[in-house]
């Protein structure tokens, strides 16, 4: 089983998507284990984003996911990580398909809507920056025998 962080960036949350967006995972198959809105400190984001550190829109990446608040959540499911990448679409949504959260929703890269764990490694760090172990829940859901054979 993988567990995925994914975020519904403010621009989500300001246009009232987060319903919408949040759908799209769950009619997926994912499991939700985790949820939060909260509005992200500057360390916070400057954590989550500390990949891009040397990257030209860094600054601008950290301004935008502080700018308002964020829905916070974990996705779990045996091959979350792809899963959930592929339902967001391409990190630009100019070239991201029709279909996607992105290719549906957005027009540039810098409020692209979502983020997505893009690895095992990534995803373990991303979920224990936004949640404790006790804030993550374990439970049986009765369609799980639909959604895998
Ligand atoms: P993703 O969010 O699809 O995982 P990423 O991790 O490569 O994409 O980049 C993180 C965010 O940074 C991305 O959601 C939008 C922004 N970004 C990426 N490449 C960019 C670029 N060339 N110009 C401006 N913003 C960019
Ligand atoms: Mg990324």
């Amino acid at each position: 089983m993988e567990r995925t962080l994914i975020l519904v960036k403010p621009d989500g949350v300001q246009r009232g998507l987060i319903g919408e967006i949040i759908a799209r995972f769950e009619r997926r198959g994912l499991k939700l284990v985790g949820m939060k809105f909260i509005q992200m400190s500057k360390a916070l984001a400057e954590e989550h984003y500390a990949v891009h550190k040397e990257r030209p829109f860094y600054n601008s990446l950290v301004e935008y996911i502080t700018s308002g608040p964020v829905v916070a959540m974990v996705w779990e499911g045996k091959d979350a990580i792809a899963a959930a990448r592929a339902t967001m679409g391409a990190t630009n949504p100019v070239t991201a398909a029709p279909g996607t959260i992105r290719g549906d929703f957005g027009m540039e890269i810098g409020r692209n809507l979502v983020h997505g764990s893009d690895s095992p490694e990534n995803a373990a760090k991303e979920v224990n920056l936004f949640f404790n172990e006790d804030e993550l829940v374990d439970w049986n859901r009765v369609t799980d025998a639909w959604i895998r054979e």
